[in-house]
């Protein structure tokens, strides 16, 4: 995340573009909605953002909070093919019942690292 203040070191920092639809909310099955994001992810904190233009920055200038969720406690895997079509999938489940996948244009394996990093780190909070 460049040209922007630099946050707060934390092991687990990073922000990209993300396509993210919630297949489940407080243990239900919901209808997938994919949406790009800019996708933020901040301590133990994953943003989402939606706005204007590409996101620069940790806060792009015209990007609001859609929503966040807390990863302690939670997991993240690859996909299983049953679970969408698209390639380079993660789905990540919180400790709350949400269940979500996200899907980036590249390879994904940054995102695969940096959540999984994360939520080891946060695991005994
Ligand atoms: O798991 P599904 O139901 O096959 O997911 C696809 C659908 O949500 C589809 O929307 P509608 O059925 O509301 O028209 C989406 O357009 C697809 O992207 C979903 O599948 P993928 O495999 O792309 O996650």
């Amino acid at each position: 995340c460049p040209s922007s203040p630099k946050p707060p070191h934390s092991p687990s920092e990073k922000c990209g573009t993300l396509n993210m639809t919630k297949i489940t909310e407080h243990g239900k099955k919901v209808r997938k909605n994919w949406t790009s994001y800019w996708t933020v992810l901040q301590g133990s904190s994953l943003l989402f953002n939606k706005g204007q233009g590409s996101g620069t920055g940790w806060f792009g200038r015209d990007q609001k909070l859609e929503f966040s969720l807390d990863l302690r406690g939670g997991s993240v895997d690859w996909a299983s093919k049953d679970k969408s079509s698209k390639k380079h999938v993660l789905e990540l489940k919180t400790r709350r019942g949400i269940e979500l996948l996200l899907q980036s244009d590249n390879d994904g394996l940054d995102w695969h690292k940096a959540l999984t990093e994360t939520i080891h780190t946060y695991m005994w909070e």
